[in-house]
């Protein structure tokens, strides 16, 4: 598949269109069933509600600075939703949906964003995940780890890791990349290439036209994919898995997509970017786009959607107050998760603080 999709020659995945109608070609990849589509959908309506929640709490000084999905949800929801429960997700912070999907609660979630440590503590064997990662582009290298390590025991799991275009101007990205290809790992690298790093625009990023290709020289396969679209990305992501567990190495996967909103609820876009632009991209909205092929398909009810997306506000607003109910951290718990045995100037300083 990836040959007939080589980003070199301008070439890029798209199965599902805005009006909510699959392509032809859309029957001879893999796809997710109905049931499978239907609970992507309902995890990017929690998504698309938790967000506009934490906005609203933001503003009202309950819940600090907070990172948006708005527009990219089908990126990891049709990303997870193409994995097994067992392989590793490595995310970067915008994947909210994938999270979800992952069955991590979002009250979780919401904790991490409040700044709680415990918001990063993931049991291994329930959700295998990283925690979320801010540090921009640091995460591939621990996901190529991961794969190695995963090896070494003799399982065939498989590892995705996340990150923005922005993340590939990041010396760890290429040596990720480098390493994966040379050890012909079994991972899937995923950039969202949302257009935007902040205020820096993706063709000030980089000269090469694609991200995908750039998989090329480190002598694997990169595909592109419509980004705002849950069945090419579960398409690509699944051959990219296949390929994998049979001993093919890694694949990088570029979801082409846009953020909607802000970079961070600090941010305010219209300082740099147009708003012509932003309601281009609104009418590919992925979420919109997925209630039309669910309702062409007789899958979905106007009623019920009005109902989805009640129901998932009331849950956003009560995982918050969960969260919001846990005490804040301790002086101890900054310091207790980094090192199992702090080191002498942590130490000091603890004792210090303590004083
Ligand atoms: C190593 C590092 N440098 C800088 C930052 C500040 N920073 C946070 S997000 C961001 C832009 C990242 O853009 P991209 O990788 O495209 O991801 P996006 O936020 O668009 O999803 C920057 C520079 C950081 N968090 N980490």
């Amino acid at each position: 598949m990836f040959q007939a999709f080589d980003p070199r020659e301008g070439k890029r995945l798209a199965l599902l269109n805005p009006e909510g109608c699959l392509t032809e070609c859309a029957s001879a990849l893999p796809h997710p069933t109905d049931e499978e589509v239907l609970e992507a959908y309902r995890v990017m309506v929690l998504a698309r509600q938790a967000d506009e929640w934490a906005v609203n709490l933001n503003r009202q000084g309950r819940m600090p600075t907070y990172v948006l999905n708005e527009g990219q949800e089908a990126n990891s929801a049709g990303a997870l939703l193409a994995l097994r429960p067992d392989d590793w997700f490595v995310p970067a912070y915008r994947e909210l949906a994938g999270m979800l999907l992952r069955g991590l609660p979002l009250h979780q979630i919401y904790l991490y964003w409040h700044g709680n440590e415990l918001g990063s503590h993931l049991p291994r064997e329930t959700y295998h995940m990283l925690p979320i990662s801010v540090p921009v582009g640091s995460q591939p290298l621990h996901a190529v780890g991961l794969a190695y390590a995963e090896r070494f025991r003799g399982t065939d799991r498989v590892v995705i890791a996340f990150m923005g275009e922005g993340a590939t101007s990041e010396g760890d990205w290429h040596e990720a990349l480098n390493l994966a290809g040379v050890w012909k790992a079994a991972v899937i690298f995923f950039t969202q290439n949302n257009q935007w790093a902040i205020s820096l625009p993706a063709r000030k990023q980089t000269a090469s036209p694609t991200v995908a290709e750039k998989a090329f020289a480190y002598g694997f396969e990169g595909v592109q994919v419509d980004g705002n679209d849950l069945f090419a990305v579960y398409a690509a992501v699944r051959q990219a898995a296949d390929k994998a567990r049979a001993g093919g190495g890694p694949t990088l996967v570029e979801g082409y997509t846009y953020r909607i909103g802000p970079h961070t609820t600090s941010d305010d876009p219209r300082r740099y970017r147009s708003e012509a632009e932003v309601e281009r991209w609104r009418a590919l909205d992925p979420l919109l786009r997925l209630e039309r092929y669910l309702q062409n398909r007789g899958l979905l009810g106007a009623e019920e959607v009005r109902e989805i997306r009640e129901k998932c506000l009331a849950r956003a607003q009560a995982e918050f107050e969960q969260a919001e109910r846990l005490k804040d951290p301790s002086l101890e718990d900054t310091y207790r998760f980094m090192f199992r045995e702090l080191p002498p100037p942590l130490k000091r300083q603890l004792a210090r603080r303590r004083a």
